[in-house]
């Protein structure tokens, strides 16, 4: 659950916490002078008029900007965070490399929400990922609350495997939701966590984690940076979205020192 603050080695207890619950939830990793240098990044990305730029499907916001971190230097640090990058060595015990990455900007009053799904429903089987030696971060860049888009997850729900889904179609691609009743049957063993928090927060969980998140109804937005890393050994055979989706290249990441956003 919610664990300390400012570590870059991850402790025993959040090891466990994680291979119990499927997720971690780190209060403030990150310092607000390091967010606002990750916003004026954000600022430049999302004016760009770019292909890896997706909208939402009923208002032109932006929804999603994938793989900035090819092309934008701030965010190229940001994947090599040790904050990051140590945390998630220790959990997939050893070479990672970025399979995805993407700015999540759920805007005041236009975000919204995403199904109950498993990351690693796609990354099987539109991206032929042989197992599940991934994880997804996110990195709060604004606060998130109760009221303006937050995630749920569902606690322990990575241990049941893959979950039967209706396959859909959000945007330019395919997706995968949950049935109901598999969403039910988790809750009613699990319960619901939502991790909330100050900008600068981490999440870190595991691909077969059910997760969903609401629409943001609030005045407020609500940015999140997502980061899926996997272990170098599990890299993607079979890719059927564009590189800047999914990506091929599996070169482990050499972490950059901890003032690396700053510098
Ligand atoms: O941005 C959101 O609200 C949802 C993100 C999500 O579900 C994901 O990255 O898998």
């Amino acid at each position: 659950m919610a664990t300390e603050k400012n570590s870059v080695s991850l402790t025993e207890e959040q090891i466990f916490s994680y291979a119990a619950d499927g997720f971690l939830f780190i209060p403030e990793l990150l310092t607000p002078e390091e967010v606002s240098r990750l916003k004026i990044a954000i600022k430049e990305v999302l004016s760009a008029n770019r292909e890896e730029v997706d909208k939402e499907s009923a208002s032109d916001q932006l929804r999603c900007a994938f793989a900035c971190h090819t092309y934008n230097d701030t965010f190229r640090r940001l994947s090599r965070h040790p904050k990051i990058v140590e945390p998630v060595r220790q959990l997939l015990e050893g070479d990672i490399y970025m399979h995805q990455f993407s700015v999540q900007p759920k805007v005041a009053f236009e975000g919204e929400a995403w199904d109950w799904h498993q990351d690693y429903d796609a990354w099987k089987n539109l991206d032929g990922m042989p197992d599940t030696r991934a994880v997804n971060t996110g990195l709060l860049i604004d606060e998130v609350n109760q009221f303006n888009g937050p995630l749920y997850f569902i606690p322990g729900s990575h241990r049941h495997g893959l979950q039967k889904s209706i396959k859909t179609k959000v945007r330019r691609f395919p997706s995968a939701s949950i049935e109901n009743s598999n969403v039910s049957r988790l809750i009613a063993q699990g319960g619901i966590y939502s991790p909330q928090g100050p900008a600068g927060s981490l999440w870190i969980f595991h691909p077969n984690l059910v997760h969903a998140s609401s629409a943001n109804l609030s005045p407020w937005n609500r940015t999140i940076i997502t980061q899926c890393y996997a272990h170098v050994d599990n890299g993607i055979q079979s890719p059927t979205r564009p590189e800047w989706v999914a990506h091929r290249d599996c070169t482990p990441i050499i972490p950059m020192t901890e003032g690396c956003l700053l510098d």
